[in-house]
C-alpha cells in the first residue's frame, strides 16, 4: 500500500484480527469501507498488509497507535482480542479519548459482557450464545431428517393397506396431514385409506375438499379396523379419545402437535411436537426431505391446514409454520385458496413473516422484530399488523432493511403508549419518524448508525441500535 492509498482518517477501527476478526475486516474491505487494523502479533500484522489492509502492530493494552492515528471520523470500535483484560482496558482506552463512538466488543462470559455493557460497551457479542442459537437450530434440523427417515423406514417395511385415522369431526390440518401422510404412502406403492368419524364441520371446507377431490372414508362404510395391516393416527395421540379407534388398538404411525401425555402414546413411529402450529407442517417437512413429488394438490391442502390451524398465521404459530408455508405457495393453486378464503398471502409477505417471528424479542408486552433485507416496504407493516395479534403483546415494532434505508413499522393497542410520540422520539434525530397513537413508522439512513447491513455482525449491530433507542423511548431500561 503506497502512502497516498493509506487511509488518513478511519471509519473503522478493528482491534484484534484473529478469525472473527478476519471475517469482519474482509467484509469491510469488500465493501470498501475506511478501516483500520491493530493486531499485537507482528506476524499477522505482515500477512494483513500483503493482503492489503491497512494494519498496525499495537499493544492492546495500551493502545498508543490510536494516538497516532486521526480518529475525527471514527464511528465505530470493534475490539475481538481473544483476551478479556485486553478488551477491557481497549473499551476503557476508547471510552475516555472518543466517547461518541459505537464500542462493538467481544466477551468471554455472561459474566463478563455484563461488566463491559458497565464500563460503555455499546454492544457486546458473546460467541457461546450464538454457537448455542446454531447449535439448537441444527438440531430442529437433525430432528427432521431422522424422524423423516423412521416413517420412510416405517411405510417401507411393511405391506398392505394403511388406515390414517382422524380424529373426529376433523379439521382441514387433520385432513391435510392425513392427506400428505397418505400421498408419501402411494409414492412407495402403499395403499391407504383417509378414515373420519362424525362430521367434517363448515360447508367451506367440505366443499374445498371436494375440490381437490380428496377421497374420505366415513369410519361407518370401511369394514373396521381389520381391514387394515397399518393404522396411522393423524392430529391426534391417544386411540379412543376423540377419534373412531378401539382403545386397545395397536397404532403403528401417530403424527400429532397438540399437547398430550407422552407417557400415554404407544406407537412404532411417533413424532408429536408442540414447536409447529399444525400437522400439516410436519408432514410438509417430511415431503421435502424425503422428496417425495408434491403436485398442485397437496400443496394446497398442506397451505389451507397450516393458514386454518394458526387462525391465518395469527394462532400458535412457529417459524416453521412460515418456511413450509413459503414452500407450498407457489406450488399451490391460489384461485382455489382465494375462494377459501382472504386475504391470500404472497410468498415474500410469507418469508418476512416468518422472519419476523423467527427473530421476535419481547420485552414484556413489547413485541421487536428484525426481518432483516426485505424488499418490499408493504410487507413490514404487514408484518406489524399479524405480530400485535400475538397473545400478550400490545405493541409491535419489526424492521428491516430496504435499499440504503432501515424502516421501522410499529403498531399499538396499549392506551397509556403514544406510539409516535415514542417513535419520533426514538428515532426522530438519525431519521424521519412519524405516526400517531395506534401505528407509527421511521425510516433511517443506515450510514446514520455508523455500521453497514451486510454481514450478520453488522446487522446485529444496527438492530440492537434500533431495540435500544426504542426501548429508551418508552422507558424500559
Ligand atoms: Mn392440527
Amino acid at each position: 500500500m503506497s502512502e497516498e492509498e493509506k487511509i488518513k482518517k478511519p471509519n473503522y477501527v478493528l482491534i484484534g484480527c484473529g478469525g472473527a476478526g478476519k471475517l469482519v475486516a474482509k467484509q469491510l474491505l469488500e465493501e470498501e469501507r475506511k478501516l483500520v487494523i491493530i493486531d499485537m502479533d507482528p506476524g499477522r500484522v505482515d500477512t494483513l498488509r500483503d493482503e492489503g489492509y491497512q494494519a498496525y502492530y499495537g499493544q492492546v493494552e495500551d493502545l498508543e497507535e490510536l494516538d497516532d492515528l486521526d480518529l475525527s471520523e471514527t464511528k465505530t470500535f470493534i475490539v475481538l482480542t481473544p483476551k478479556a483484560d485486553s478488551n477491557r482496558s481497549a473499551i476503557k482506552k476508547i471510552k475516555e479519548k472518543h466517547p461518541k463512538s459505537t464500542i462493538i466488543v467481544k466477551a468471554p462470559d455472561l459474566m463478563t459482557k455484563r461488566e463491559f455493557k458497565r464500563l460503555g460497551a455499546d454492544i457486546v457479542i458473546y460467541p457461546s450464545q450464538l454457537i448455542a442459537n446454531t447449535a439448537i437450530r441444527e438440531m430442529q434440523n437433525l430432528q427432521v431428517i431422522k424422524k423423516s427417515r423412521e416413517l420412510y423406514k416405517e411405510l417401507k417395511n411393511e405391506d398392505g393397506r394403511i388406515g390414517i385415522f382422524v380424529h373426529s369431526n376433523p379439521d382441514p390440518d387433520a385432513i391435510s396431514g392425513a392427506f400428505g401422510l397418505k400421498s408419501m404412502a402411494e409414492s412407495m406403492d402403499r395403499e391407504a385409506d383417509i378414515v373420519y368419524s362424525g362430521e367434517i364441520g363448515h360447508q367451506e371446507n367440505r366443499a374445498f375438499f371436494n375440490l381437490l377431490g380428496i377421497d374420505l372414508k366415513k369410519f361407518e362404510t370401511v369394514g373396521g379396523v381389520e381391514r387394515y395391516e397399518q393404522i396411522a393416527l393423524i392430529d391426534s395421540a391417544i386411540p379412543g379419545q376423540n377419534n373412531a379407534l378401539p382403545k386397545d388398538i395397536e397404532v403403528d404411525i401417530i403424527i400429532d402437535h397438540h399437547e398430550v401425555d407422552l407417557d400415554q402414546v404407544n406407537a412404532d413411529f411417533f413424532d408429536i411436537r408442540n414447536d409447529v402450529g399444525s400437522t400439516s407442517t410436519i408432514v410438509t417437512k417430511y415431503i421435502q426431505e424425503l422428496d417425495v413429488s408434491i403436485d398442485e394438490k397437496l400443496a394446497t391442502a398442506f397451505l389451507f391446514g397450516i393458514r386454518t390451524d394458526t387462525l391465518e398465521f395469527k394462532r400458535n404459530v412457529h417459524t416453521s409454520d412460515f418456511t413450509a408455508a413459503s414452500y407450498l405457495y407457489p406450488i399451490a393453486d391460489k384461485e382455489l385458496l382465494r375462494k377459501i378464503e382472504s386475504p391470500a398471502m404472497d410468498p415474500e409477505t410469507l418469508d418476512i413473516l416468518g422472519e419476523a417471528i423467527k427473530n421476535r424479542k419481547v420485552f414484556g408486552s413489547y413485541l421487536i422484530s428484525n426481518v432483516g433485507e426485505s424488499g418490499d416496504k408493504d410487507a413490514l407493516p404487514q408484518a406489524a399488523d399479524y405480530l400485535i395479534q400475538l397473545e400478550g403483546v400490545t405493541t409491535a415494532l419489526v424492521f428491516g432493511k430496504i435499499e440504503n434505508k432501515i424502516h421501522v413499522s410499529a403498531r399499538n393497542t396499549d392506551i397509556r403508549v403514544n406510539l409516535g410520540e415514542a417513535i419520533r422520539n426514538a428515532y426522530g434525530e438519525i431519521g424521519s419518524a412519524g405516526g400517531h397513537e395506534r401505528m407509527a413508522g421511521a425510516q433511517i439512513p443506515i450510514e446514520n448508525f455508523g455500521a453497514i447491513s451486510d454481514s450478520e455482525v453488522l446487522m446485529d449491530l444496527m438492530e440492537r441500535g434500533i431495540i435500544k433507542r426504542f426501548l429508551f423511548s418508552v422507558g424500559i431500561e
